[in-house]
């Protein structure tokens, strides 16, 4: 089997590889001349666990290729970005899927599979993909088969998710569904479960909605629990003891370009239906705010002056800073001059950030803990000693190893 990826970002280019690695023979598609010369040379391009690994092994086996151009394969995988268009409910914006799809058409022949793994708003499959191609004169179901196969791997855990979790097909016709299962087969060893497209795309965009939802409920709760004096963290750790309860971790927003883009999706195609999505988008997007109201309540007592950001990134341990509330705190205390903020990550390679952290601390008044990376979790008391006031706002609640001179606020003791 020849396959041929349109897309080689986060998604794309870990699917491929792993095709690759299976034996499949990958020519890798993406508009970017120097990912392709980067990928052909052996180096990736993302932060991804083992994804450097798995492409050095299919670059010597020769498996993987990367290319500006597609050329005519057995399937095609489009696995482009699907933002939101700047509109009223922030529909899908399916420019670059579309474009893809145009792409590949010169090269499409009888027999061919074409799956779109990107998210997509409901429909998207059978009131724009399908009629497209069956303008281009194919007949699906018979000439080409057409499949939407939305990808479900968490950032940081891609290689071992791919191989391991379920994975949703859905045909525009039976016989479709029929085709992208045989080609998940390739590598796939979780239960392959197959349905229709226009189910598969709500499936996939209810998943993210679902954590979306959850998170902005236990956001609400370190609020309320802020204004009430309680300790949220405790609360969650106590109604989590019932079986049936799993209560969410609040932060310092949503980030990502998973969980802050897609439940716009289903609130543009239905407004007046998508109330509670709609609600948890405002409230994790008011989260950012309340960040920085906090901070600037533990800054200005002291006359503090420099505030040291740890952590960019929409979350922990990945270099992606797509849509991160974490950003947009560092944006905002940026702009308000009494204050000097430093950025702090250790993954984020932007000329902004600085890159020693002893500078970094030197005469901060607060440092704002944003992402959960391993190394803000194995600081010390050591570590904040060149701070002027040494105060630590943990959003992430993962800074363990704290002394008594430290002042440690985290959302469980935010009320104090
Ligand atoms: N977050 C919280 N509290 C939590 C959990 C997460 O504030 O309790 C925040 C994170 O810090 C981050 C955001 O939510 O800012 C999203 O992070 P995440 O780890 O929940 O998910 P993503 O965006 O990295 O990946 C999600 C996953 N979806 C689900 O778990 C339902 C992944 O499986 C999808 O493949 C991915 O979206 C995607 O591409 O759609």
């Amino acid at each position: 089997m020849k396959i041929c990826t349109v897309g080689l970002g986060y998604i794309g280019l870990p699917t491929s590889i792993m095709f690759a690695k299976y034996g499949v023979d990958v020519v890798g598609v993406d508009v970017k001349q120097e990912v392709i010369d980067s990928l052909n040379n052996g180096k990736i391009h993302i932060e991804e666990p083992g994804l450097q690994e798995a492409l050095d092994e299919v670059v010597t086996t020769g498996k993987f290729r990367a290319a500006l151009q597609p050329e005519k394969a057995d399937t095609f995988i489009i696995a482009v970005p699907t933002p939101n268009n700047d509109d009223e409910h922030k529909s899908c914006d399916l420019t670059y899927v579309l474009s893809a799809l145009e792409n590949i058409i010169p090269f499409l022949e009888k027999g061919n599979t074409v799956i779109v793994e990107s998210t997509i708003a409901p429909r998207t499959m059978d009131d724009s993909v399908k009629p497209r191609l069956e303008e281009a004169g194919f007949k699906i179901g018979e000439d080409i088969f057409l499949v939407h196969c939305p990808e479900r791997v968490l950032p940081g855990q891609i290689m071992h998710e791919l191989i391991y979790n379920n994975r949703i097909v859905g045909g525009v016709t039976p016989a479709c569904t029929e085709k992208g299962a045989e080609v998940y087969q390739t590598f796939v060893q979780g239960e392959i479960i197959k349905t229709q497209a226009k189910t598969a795309e709500m499936s996939k965009l209810m998943e993210n909605t679902f954590r979306d939802v959850n998170i902005a409920l236990a956001n609400e709760l370190a609020k309320v629990s802020n204004e009430l004096g309680i300790n949220a963290l405790e609360v969650i750790e106590m109604a989590n003891k019932h079986p049936r309860v799993n209560l969410h971790t609040p932060g310092p927003g949503v980030g990502g370009h998973c969980l802050a883009v897609d439940p716009y999706f289903i609130i543009a195609k239905a407004p007046e239906q998508a109330k509670m999505i709609n609600l948890a988008r405002e409230i994790n997007t008011g989260m950012p705010e309340y960040v920085v109201e906090v901070a600037e309540k533990l800054i200005v007592p002291n006359n503090g002056k420099k505030i040291t950001v740890f952590g960019l990134t929409y979350k922990g341990n990945v270099d992606d800073i797509r849509e991160s509330p974490a950003m947009k705190i560092y944006e905002v205390l940026r702009s308000k001059a009494q204050y000097e903020v430093v950025a702090y990550d250790p993954h984020v390679k932007l000329d902004f950030v600085e890159k020693d952290l002893e500078k970094a601390l030197k005469d901060s008044d607060l440092v704002l803990v944003l992402s959960d990376h391993n190394e803000f979790k194995e600081l010390t008391s050591d570590s904040y000693k060149r701070m002027n006031t040494p105060q630590v706002f943990d959003t992430k609640n993962i800074v363990k190893n704290y002394t008594d001179d430290i002042n440690y606020i985290n959302y469980g003791n935010l009320y104090k």
